[in-house]
């Protein structure tokens, strides 16, 4: 397994639709151990594959209390809990909403409230390449619609209003431009 480099907004690689996997095959497979070592290391609770510029509609996510923590010696090991999706699609969303404070490894250090279906069902191959459908709530129902955003070029900014928007891209590419990328 091998840790990799997340984008940074403004890269505009985060705008890119991501194409759909045709084979959950092996190669596929190490994308996502390295893709689940990179968020676990961030630390995060989803990460899509765009995030580590690889253009394939996959995500990894883990929304199991204190996985992604460092275990302190003596303590309980943490029970991670990962889900492997590759090409995700939300079936079916509730009229139920809630607001979480989200986060983005490719925002770091950026939180605001976002409003989204409480619930969803997401319909996927896994691992093993076999179709699965998950109901999800919670914090795993916005981590999931949050990482499918990501896939079609759309960030949780996009859901806030313009002007906090605006304020934080400058506030990237200035960072941006002054690290001279
Ligand atoms: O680590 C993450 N935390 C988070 C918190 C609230 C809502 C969504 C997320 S996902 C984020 C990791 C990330 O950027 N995934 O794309
Ligand atoms: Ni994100």
């Amino acid at each position: 397994m091998s840790l990799q480099n997340i984008i940074l907004l403004p890269d505009t690689r985060l705008r890119q639709v991501s194409e759909p996997v045709g084979m959950v095959d092996d190669s596929v497979r190490k994308l996502m151990d390295d893709m689940l070592e990179t968020m676990y290391d961030a630390p995060g609770i989803g990460l899509a594959a765009i995030q580590i510029a690889v253009a394939k509609r996959i995500v990894v996510c883990d929304v199991s209390p204190r996985a992604s923590e460092e275990e302190a010696e003596g303590n309980v090991p943490a029970e991670r809990e990962p889900i492997f999706l590759v090409n995700p699609e939300v079936t079916w969303v509730s009229d139920e909403k809630s607001v979480y404070e989200e986060g983005c490894l490719s925002i770091p250090e950026f939180y605001a409230e976002v409003e989204r279906p409480a619930r969803v069902k997401v319909g996927f191959l896994n691992r093993a390449g076999e179709r699965q459908e998950i109901e999800a709530d919670g914090l795993l129902a916005t981590c999931l619609q949050h990482e499918i955003d990501h896939l079609n070029g759309v960030l949780f900014i996009d859901h806030i209003s313009r002007l906090k928007r605006e304020r934080v891209i400058k506030k990237f590419e200035k960072e941006a431009r002054r690290r001279g990328d």
